[in-house]
């Protein structure tokens, strides 16, 4: 036996290793089979965490080749140790989210109206952090999950870290803090099933929702098209609460921030993001790690709502009352600087997994106000980011460590990086100019507006927050009629999967007090035996509100297709003059272009040059683009128009309501996509190249939404 494990030793010891080639790889390998590579030349060579360096990662080390595994491999242990304990727990809310670095770059001095240092200097830039994510669903849901989006900003500022953790929807579901954890219970999986989970279609949110009347205003939001937006880069982002901004002489001006996409907002429809989340689940993050690579830089204006005391005495609604906007028409939205995102992380997890907003974390010159939504959400950002993060001394990580000077006394705990330095770890102390560490600043230091506070202490809400619905009614008659129709549909989907029927009726009861059209079409849609009565209202619905045009998507689009990224398909004989005249035109536009053919390896042009494909047709549906072409051949399009893949590709195009360019070869496939009797405007052909700027102004419209009265196209049943 003593034997036969030498011969064992010596064979581990590398005997009968052979370089081998793979493709463009010069691989080693040993006599198991197993590949290895080696580190030569300026390749590092790979170590333990402790810095030691490995000779074989492909084998643990064993008694014998087939003998057990040795207890002493501490490059083993260690390896598996540290995978073990990878996943430390996920947000509880806002859990799946995507990052990127930028800066903050303000235009003027703000000095009049805040002291904040990073709004003192024309042009001054500041270093920000933003991450994006949805609400509902787990780390690993679809990005085109029916949802809010978070928007949260870390301004890394000359005076400590300031965090505007905000969401593309300017209003929230309740008004107290105290009732989150019912919010998110109910929208989140239901607790005895675990599903369905990043969808609020089901009992237990609509239950919820259709008891809490102050949630109205935000289910209009929600069941809008802004909870299924296109791409980050084209959703606005909102502070939501009233906070303050304080000059220097202590005066004080209520401010409502906003983050307003220069590329324009953009959402796509419901029956798209469905297909998205099956065909790239990666849609919204791929969308901004791409434009950022590519060096088109996506880019918010910072817009203030400021008003005064005066204003929110006289204005309609509470302004401590985060269920409410103030209509851009009634305090416009001053433009302020911008915000450009200009660098991807270097790694996921430890910036945009480790990071931490804090709604408290403001620098001088900002303050609270009592929205009591605003006051809870100061107690539990914090307070997550110990369980979530599992140390206080989470501000040490690199991405929420302030880049400015800091100094504190706080010291210890799990994985401190950062202790005091010197002998005073308290103060006050007597080691002034030895050692005695930091003081207070009563110039610099950050100091409480002293706003006056008085009343009983009590536990009720203000009558002041009890018009549930007329900002739900003003928000629903600010739509473009194809918005309104969506939301309707939206609701219609959304009840549908609510199984107990007195749910969807107190629902319906409530869309009386909002609008008699939604009210009637959601009755329609869900075949109601009859109208219940609407729920009685703590206050009456106002019909005297204005339309707001600024909360309709459609009304502020863009009018350009920059940013936006149109899908070609193609076969073998693609007439290359159009193709390079689309080039060259979307060029022109901004815009960004992607080759789908049969085969990824690409295609042959009618020139003889070769065409780089980036997706096969079942890889690169139309959904993941805003507009396409049809550049096939004649033999193409008719082996085209038996490929299932295909044949979707056009219908679902139409039926999106998206531009289609088409040269006359590609005909066939619309008859087999069930479009051809009803080709309209939004159909451009590219008889010769010069036609491709006429449909690139066209795809500026985005949507051909006047399609959408007519009906779905006639899908034949034919073979693939
Ligand atoms: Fe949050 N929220 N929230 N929230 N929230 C969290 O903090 C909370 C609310 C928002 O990308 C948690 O670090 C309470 C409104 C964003 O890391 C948690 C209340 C708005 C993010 C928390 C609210 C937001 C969070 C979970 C009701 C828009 C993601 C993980 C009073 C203005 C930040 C974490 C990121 C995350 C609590 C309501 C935005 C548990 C108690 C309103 C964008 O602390």
């Amino acid at each position: 036996m003593a034997k036969k494990s030498k011969t064992n030793d010596r064979r581990q010891h590398g005997n009968g290793r052979k370089n081998v080639r793979y493709a463009d790889q010069d691989v080693i390998i040993s006599t198991g089979g197993e590949v290895h590579q080696t580190a030569r030349g300026e390749t590092p060579v790979l170590t333990t965490q402790q810095g030691i360096p490995i000779s074989d990662d492909q084998n643990s080390l064993k008694i014998g080749t087939r003998g057990p595994t040795a207890l002493e491999d501490f490059h083993f242990r260690e390896k598996l140790f540290h995978f073990d304990h990878e996943r430390i727990p996920e947000r509880v809310v806002h859990a799946r989210g995507f990052g990127a670095h930028g800066y903050f770059e303000n235009y003027e001095s703000l000095s009049d109206i805040t002291k904040a240092d990073l709004f003192q200097r024309p042009k001054e830039k500041t270093p920000v952090f933003v991450r994006f994510s949805t609400v509902a669903g787990n780390k690993g849901s679809p990005d085109l999950a029916r949802d809010v989006r978070g928007f949260a900003v870390k301004l890394y500022t000359k005076e400590g870290n300031w965090d505007i953790v905000g969401n593309n929807i300017p209003v929230f579901f309740i008004q107290d803090a105290i009732k989150f954890p019912d919010i998110i219970h109910a929208a989140k999986q239901e607790p005895d099933r675990g599903f369905p989970q990043a969808q609020t279609a089901h009992d237990n949110f609509w239950d919820f929702i259709s008891l809490t009347p102050e949630s109205m205003h935000m289910v209009m939001w929600i069941m809008s098209d802004r909870t299924i937006p296109r791409s980050f880069r084209f959703m606005e982002g909102f502070g939501v609460h009233t906070f303050r901004f304080v000059n220097a002489e202590g005066k004080s001006t209520f401010v409502k921030f906003h983050w307003k996409p220069k590329l324009g907002l953009q959402s796509v429809v419901w029956n798209e993001a469905v297909k998205i989340n099956g065909a790239d689940p990666d849609f919204h993050r791929r969308d901004l790690w791409n434009a950022i690579q590519m060096g088109d830089y996506p880019e918010w204006e910072l817009g203030l709502q400021l008003f005064d005391d005066n204003f929110a005495d006289r204005f309609d609604f509470d302004v401590l009352d985060a269920t409410k906007i103030i209509p851009e028409e009634q305090v416009p939205v001053k433009r302020v600087g911008r915000l450009v995102l200009d660098r991807c992380v270097e790694n996921f997890f430890a910036e945009t997994e480790q990071v931490a907003f804090c709604t408290q974390n403001i620098v001088p010159g900002i303050d609270f106000t009592n929205d009591p939504l605003l006051q809870g959400r100061n107690f539990s950002y914090l307070d997550t980011q110990l369980k979530r993060l599992g140390s206080p001394n989470f501000t040490h990580i690199p991405i929420n460590a302030p880049k400015c000077p800091f100094h504190v006394f706080q010291q210890d705990g799990h994985m401190a990086m950062m202790n005091p330095k010197g002998r005073a770890n308290y103060e006050p102390n007597s080691w002034n100019g030895q050692g005695g560490g930091p003081r207070e600043s009563p110039e610099k230091g950050f100091q409480s507006y002293s706003a006056e506070e008085d009343g009983a202490k009590v536990r009720i809400r203000s009558e002041t927050f009890a018009d549930h619905y007329s900002q739900a009614r003003q928000f629903y008659i600010s739509q473009t009629e194809t918005e309104q129709n969506h939301i309707a549909e939206a609701l219609t989907f959304e009840l549908s999967k609510v199984e107990r029927l007195e749910i969807r009726t107190r629902m319906v009861s409530h869309l009386l007090n909002i609008h008699p059209k939604l009210a009637k079409d959601l009755a329609d849609g869900l075949r109601l035996k009859e109208m219940p009565k609407a729920a009685d209202a703590a206050k009456p619905t106002r019909e005297d509100l204005k339309k707001s045009p600024a909360l309709s998507i459609v009304l502020n689009g863009p009018q350009s297709f920059k940013g936006r990224k149109m899908g070609v398909l193609v076969t073998d004989g693609v007439d290359s003059a159009i193709l390079q005249s689309l080039q060259s035109a979307l060029k022109k536009e901004g815009a960004t272009i992607e080759i789908v053919a049969p085969k990824i390896g690409g295609v042959k042009a009618s020139d003889g040059s070769w065409i780089e494909a980036a997706q096969r047709i079942d890889g690169g549906p139309s959904v993941l683009y805003d507009a396409v072409a049809l550049l096939p051949s004649k033999d193409g399009a008719t082996a085209l128009a038996n490929n299932a893949a295909a044949r979707d590709f056009v219908a679902d195009a139409f039926s999106h309501r998206k531009f289609i360019g088409y040269i006359d070869a590609a005909t066939p496939l619309f008859a087999k996509a069930g479009v051809s009797d009803n080709r309209d405007e939004g159909f451009i052909a590219l008889k010769k190249p010069t036609d491709c700027s006429a449909f690139i102004t066209a795809c500026r419209q985005l949507r051909h939404w006047a399609r959408e009265a007519n009906k779905a196209p006639r899908r034949l049943n034919v073979g693939a």
